[in-house]
């Protein structure tokens, strides 16, 4: 495997200026509070957690208009910043980065993060959505649906996100579960022929084959790091409930296990993020359910299920 360390170093982010609403900044702390460090250590995993509960509300600016249509830019730009360095860091230190979001603009951290360290990665999107909205084309100015047209190059001109180096080329990207797209992610899409394997695929092929198809166009050779960037709200909303934007016809519990078990498989996994959990959303239930789900797929991630 390519991280030979066995350590895991989780990155909670109790993030939700990507978007409008309330709870999911408490994802990462009841994913951990449910016991997922201690879950990762019975794996033979050495785990290292920072929460980040301190330094969120510290960078929050006291005034933050919108900026190019973009809601909040200056709060998610310097969390992100900020969270990438922290990201960078572990990563260098040959540690798998686990991050648990918070909404998924946080993925701007993420893969910006991973990348500055493993620069021939490929990045693995697993989303009910695209999330390659522009400033210009975004309908709702909520910067999680934008994460990727920045970190693509895309939007270079937003005065807020000039940290963002564009290090993920079309090649390096394929997408599992999208079913809600916007006019403009499939227009974008087409035009850079990004691969999208959309929950028809996975109704067409079966998850097996589709995960192998993913894999033959990002990782022909299966040698290069992989990123992991699991959307919660991939998964069917009788699956994970408790999450800001469910959409109808998602995976199965079993198929998005599948995900995380055949790409751990490959050795190649280096971090992976779980985000979107929002326990402020659902009854007691579905929070609870929602939330054995993300710890289980961090499970799958770091190898649970191998043999
Ligand atoms: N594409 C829409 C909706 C959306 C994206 N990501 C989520 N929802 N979770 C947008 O707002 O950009
Ligand atoms: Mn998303
Ligand atoms: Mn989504």
């Amino acid at each position: 495997p390519l991280i030979k360390s066995r350590q895991v170093s989780i990155i909670g982010v109790p993030f939700n200026g990507g978007q409008p609403q309330k709870g999911v900044e408490k994802g990462p702390l009841r994913l951990v509070d449910s016991g997922l460090a201690e879950q990762l250590q019975e794996l033979g995993w050495e785990v290292g957690h920072e929460s980040n509960e301190n330094i969120i509300n510290e960078l929050q600016p006291s005034s933050d208009p919108d900026v190019m249509g973009l809601k909040q830019p200056k709060f998610v730009s310097a969390v992100t910043q900020n969270v990438a360095h922290q990201i960078h860091e572990r990563a260098k230190q040959g540690k798998f980065v686990l991050t648990l979001g918070g909404d998924h603009s946080v993925a701007l951290a993420t893969v910006s993060g991973v990348f500055g360290v493993y620069p021939d990665a490929c990045l693995i999107w697993v989303d009910a959505h695209a999330d390659i909205n522009t400033p210009e084309a975004t309908e709702s100015g909520n910067i999680h649906g934008c994460p990727l047209s920045f970190l693509m190059g895309l939007s270079t001109d937003h005065p807020d996100f000039q940290w963002v180096k564009p290090i993920l080329k079309a090649n390096r990207l394929v997408y599992i579960g999208l079913r809600d797209l916007d006019a403009f992610e499939k227009k974008t899409i087409k035009s850079l022929g990004i691969q999208a394997f959309t929950m028809h695929h996975v109704d067409k092929y079966g998850i097996g084959k589709v995960v192998d198809m993913a894999l033959d166009h990002v990782n022909p050779n299966r040698e290069l790091p992989i990123h992991l960037s699991f959307d919660v709200d991939a998964l069917d909303p009788s699956v994970a409930p408790s999450t800001g934007t469910p959409v109808r016809g998602g995976l199965t519990f079993r198929e998005g296990h599948y995900i995380c078990e055949a790409i751990a498989e490959t050795g190649l996994l280096v971090a992976a993020d779980i985000m979107e959990v929002n326990p402020a959303l659902e009854d007691e239930v579905a929070v609870a359910q929602t939330i054995q789900v993300g710890c289980s797929l961090a499970r799958c991630c770091l190898g649970e299920t191998l043999l």
